[in-house]
């Protein structure tokens, strides 16, 4: 069903039906699309704000990404349907819209394209798109092939809908001079002053064929006819009918009437996008089209863009689906949310961190510039906003204007992983101002701004004000009032503070006793209120009600606090056994650690929004897999590497392929949970792969399966393979030089030891590293044992 190709980078789905809402992704700086096996598509452009080009056939509204999107018939997509004119037989590909069934179906998904290659009638179809490297473009190939040994007559189709642009204004219509229909509109909208600040909008949808068309269609009614999109009136028709669309739903479908010879194969080209006017369109065409044969180009240039996500690190586990994944799928994804940021204009500012402690790994100045311009929107009271605005026009949109408590924790917790990967010492003492003084200040002040403004935002009992969210953002009930408190916050920003005692430590700067003690109190009062004798709560209501505990029917054990426990050093070792235990009991499931359980099913109105989505889906019980890796996390710190590995390979899927629904070229931000309440949906993708949970898989893989974690320069060596693994190898970029790492387990040795070209070193820590310089490492870890470190870091 699922092939996952080593070499070319690909993964191959070989049926239409058994996963049919699996697909694949591609962006560039000024668009996505995501396109589903079968030809459905959901793709947006940026103007600054995500705009669409082809649209449903109802008017949307505007929110993000959407997990579980729904498909159905007249859902936007990029379709060919295909007609033997001898016989009159019909198939469309890739799938959609007719669901003829297929003498063969490949879905492809590539690193930098998704190709299609397809089989019905004895006529062979391959079809490829990629993006542009410089534009908001769709770029299309399309062979068809004549497998048979007889001469055939054969129509070929693009329908590319467009659907209900407006209710305001829309039309289209085909232009001969340009080979394209053109679709255009005027979107909704009531006040004076939008209409001032709109004239630059794409409101144009092109359609540029390479090939002129035998025939074309604009409008969707007409194409469509008294019989619907899967088998329409204008492809029984000899010739389409040659309408235009006023004020009518717009289409673009063209018709090429070929005579093929035996064997005989035909290439077109298409470009489909947004454009604010046709003169914009013609020079698209002359450009694409022209006798520079840009289109190839243009393919290469975006090849190129996609590349930049190399990341510092591959992997030889034996384990393909596992090793494809971290050597190309998980950097792309790494790569896309933090090179164009979720192609949102305010990103969360908790996203917009932790997306950049993956941009460490592999575009360090990137998430250098990210993290200044974070900063340089921080309040002087040490807040940080609920969104950094990272374009001109940008305001806070949506869930940023929510207030949520969580956003300063994530500064030393990301600036760590990117001062641990880079030594760049230099950016802590960098001045960067505030959203309201000028006044410049160093990185390393605000950071202690950031912690003193979580240390103030405290109750009596030292518990953290939760308002109106905390890293879960539909946790909107808690603390309205003003006076409710997340457990998970408080032990969040205690692990904050001794992450940012560690980094003090690590670069001898002197830091202000007081943070110490601080982070001890924090824990304490958790101990104090919110240990329930078995595992953590998740926080106390305003109206002073504990929640997340042992009395609760619903809601019982939430898994953050557990993880965060362990990470900020409250739980002691009995606490840790006992929560552990409780986890597996009731949080593990065969397809990965449930956020919470058992799921609500009705509204706690002291809880919020949380509880008010369906059971198992998103936080409310799923296998979040943003809070499942903050738990491996937690589970590597404690040297539980077989469990933490554990949770992470469920991210992908595997034997269950046909239950998840996903394939392993992303992690979606979440597979279904509610095992026990809706065990028929459980494990199911989400499809969705804006989540944070890639940047921290990343830094499991590099810091703590392989060990490989950068530390003032050098690069310590403390693996944790799983039980199962004989071997590792690995190779690291680090500090501007390769480390090919074999990682091998041994009867012979009762601790670690560790060759570096070909001579013994001491510690576990290679120093001086020479840039530039080849490193062969050769590390024996003992076969039966965990891991012994020699050098306690
Ligand atoms: O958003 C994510 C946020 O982007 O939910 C996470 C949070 O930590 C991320 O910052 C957990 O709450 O509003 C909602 O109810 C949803 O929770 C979404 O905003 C959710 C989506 O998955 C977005 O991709």
């Amino acid at each position: 069903l699922v092939y996952v190709d080593k070499k070319g980078q690909r993964v191959e789905l070989y049926s239409p039906t058994e996963m049919p809402e699996a697909g694949g992704f591609l962006w560039n700086k000024y668009m996505m699309v995501q396109f589903n096996c079968r030809g459905y598509a959901v793709g947006q452009f940026m103007q600054p704000e995500p705009s669409k080009y082809a649209y449903a056939p109802n008017l949307e509204a505007k929110t993000f990404m959407q997990p579980e999107h729904a498909y159905y018939a007249n859902h936007p997509g990029r379709f060919f349907y295909i007609k033997d004119d001898d016989t009159g037989e019909v198939f469309s590909a890739p799938f959609e819209p007719t669901k003829t069934s297929l003498d063969y179906f490949c879905f492809s998904a590539g690193q930098n394209d998704i190709k299609w290659r397809i089989e019905a009638l004895n006529i062979e179809v391959t079809i490829m798109v990629t993006l542009s490297d410089s534009d908001a473009i769709e770029m299309w190939e399309l062979n068809v092939t004549n497998l048979d040994n007889k001469v055939r007559n054969i129509s070929i189709y693009p329908y590319f809908t467009i659907g209900y642009m407006s209710w305001m204004n829309q039309s289209a219509d085909f232009f001969p001079e340009l080979n394209a229909i053109i679709a255009t509109c005027i979107s909704p909208y009531q006040k004076v002053e939008e209409y001032f600040a709109r004239h630059n909008l794409k409101e144009k949808t092109f359609f540029i064929a390479d090939t002129v068309p035998t025939s074309w269609c604009c409008n969707q009614k007409v194409f469509e006819g008294n019989s619907d999109v899967s088998f329409p009136d204008g492809i029984k028709a000899y010739a389409l009918k040659q309408i235009n669309s006023l004020y009518e739903v717009p289409a673009a479908v063209m018709q090429y009437q070929q005579c093929f010879q035996p064997e005989q194969r035909m290439n077109y080209r298409f470009l489909f996008g947004p454009a604010s006017n046709d003169q914009q369109v013609s020079e698209i065409k002359n450009r694409y089209f022209g006798k520079t044969l840009c289109f190839d180009q243009e393919k290469n240039n975006y090849q190129h863009y996609v590349m930049q996500s190399s990341g510092p690190i591959k992997i030889d586990t034996g384990d393909n689906i596992l090793d494809q994944f971290v050597n190309h799928w998980l950097p792309r994804q790494v790569f896309y949310l933090g090179d164009v940021n979720r192609l949102t204009t305010d990103p969360q500012t908790r996203n917009y961190l932790q997306d950049n402690l993956g941009m460490s790994y592999i575009a360090p100045n990137t998430a250098r510039q990210a993290f200044i311009t974070a900063l340089s929107q921080q309040y002087q009271t040490g807040e940080m906003p609920d969104g950094i605005l990272i374009h001109p026009d940008a305001s806070l949109k949506y869930i940023n204007q929510v207030p949520h408590t969580d956003h300063c924790l994530w500064l030393p917790i990301c600036i760590q992983a990117y001062l641990n990967e880079t030594n760049d010492l230099a950016l802590l003492d960098q001045l960067v101002g505030f959203a309201d003084n000028p006044n410049k200040q160093t990185v390393k002040q605000h950071i202690e701004l950031a912690l003193d403004w979580l240390i103030g935002a405290r109750d009596e009992r030292g518990l953290s004000y939760i308002a109106q969210g905390d890293w879960c953002d539909p946790m909107n009930m808690v603390g309205y009032k003003g006076r409710g408190v997340s457990t998970w916050l408080t032990l969040a920003s205690a692990y904050a503070i001794n992450t940012w005692i560690d980094i003090c430590n690590d670069y001898q700067i002197e830091i202000n006793s007081k943070y110490r003690a601080f982070a001890i109190q924090l824990n304490q009062a958790v101990n104090t209120h919110c240990w329930g004798g078995e595992w953590y709560s998740r926080g106390i209501t305003d109206d002073n009600v504990s929640f997340g505990v042992a009395d609760d029917k619903e809601g019982r054990i939430f898994l953050n606090p557990q993880s965060w426990a362990i990470l900020s050093g409250a739980a002691s070792t009995e606490q840790k056994g006992k929560l552990l235990a409780q986890i597996k009991q009731q949080l593990d499931t065969p397809f990965g650690t449930m956020m919470l359980a058992p799921s609500y099913t009705k509204m706690r109105e002291d809880v919020g929004r949380v509880t008010q989505k369906f059971s198992g889906t998103a936080e409310n019980g799923s296998i979040y897999n943003h809070a499942a890796i903050f738990y491996a996390y937690s589970l590597f710190k404690i040297g539980e590497g077989d469990k933490a590995f554990e949770v992470m390979r469920k991210m992908l899927p595997d034997d269950d392929f046909i239950q998840r629904g996903q394939l392993p070229t992303f992690i979606p931000n979440y597979y279904r949970g509610a095992y026990y309440q809706h065990p028929r949906t459980a494990g199911r993708s989400s499809q969705l792969f804006n989540t944070g949970t890639v940047s921290w898989f990343y830094r499991c893989v590099i810091e703590c399966i392989a060990g490989l974690v950068g530390h003032k320069g050098d690069l310590l060596i403390k693996p944790q393979l799983p039980t199962h693994w004989p071997k590792l190898s690995v190779n690291r970029k680090f500090n501007g030089s390769i480390f090919e790492v074999e990682i091998t387990k041994s009867k012979q040795v009762s601790q670690q030891t560790i060759q570096v070209n070909g001579s013994y070193i001491t510690s576990n820590r290679i120093t001086n590293i020479v840039a530039g310089k080849n490193y062969l490492v050769k590390v024996l870890i003992p076969a039966q044992s965990e891991l012994i470190i020699i050098m306690g870091v």
